[in-house]
């Protein structure tokens, strides 16, 4: 459970995602793909190209935007985020198959990220608040894994 000052901390960072959601979406996920390559495979339209065209593909950017307006949703909800996270580990669960592993990297990738990005909005207390959303995250996550019967 996170304190009210780890939901503002959180929230205060968001305020700089939400200026460009699709551009750190997309650094998020190149960082992603770069330190577990298996993360790619999963992704029929990104697997086949190239590192440079990876780099420069607006699709990528559009899907950094799908899934950062995802996450922006889910943050919000400062915990309650049952409705938002219940389509999401249907489909991560049935559809696209992803190990639980996976998001934590994605955490991983994020909080580097935003440490990286915003080092001013990214202190030790909002590193700590990222880890404990992540995790919390992923424990949501996998509990519906479960209800679905997969076990990643
Ligand atoms: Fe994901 C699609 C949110 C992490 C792999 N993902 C989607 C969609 C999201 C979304 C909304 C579109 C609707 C849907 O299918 O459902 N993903 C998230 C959020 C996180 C996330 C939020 C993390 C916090 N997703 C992941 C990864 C995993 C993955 C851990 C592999 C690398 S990152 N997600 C997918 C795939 C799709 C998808 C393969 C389908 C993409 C497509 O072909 O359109």
């Amino acid at each position: 459970v996170l304190s009210e000052s780890e939901w503002q901390h959180l929230l205060k960072l968001w305020e700089k995602v939400e200026v460009d959601p699709s551009e750190h979406g997309k650094i998020v996920l190149l960082r992603l793909f770069h330190d577990n390559p298996k993360t790619l495979e999963h992704f029929e339209k990104f697997k086949h190209l190239k590192p440079d065209e990876l780099k420069h593909s607006e699709d990528l950017k559009k899907h950094g935007n799908t899934v950062f307006t995802a996450l922006g949703k889910i943050l919000k909800k400062k915990g309650h985020h049952e409705a938002e996270l219940k389509p999401l580990a249907l489909s991560h669960a049935t559809k696209h198959k992803i190990p639980i592993q996976f998001l934590q990297d994605f955490g991983s990738a994020f909080s580097h990220t935003m440490a990286e990005k915003h080092p001013a909005e990214c202190g030790a207390d909002t590193q700590a608040a990222i880890k404990k959303f992540m995790d919390m995250f992923c424990h949501d996550m996998a509990a519906g894994y479960k209800e679905h019967g997969f076990h990643g």
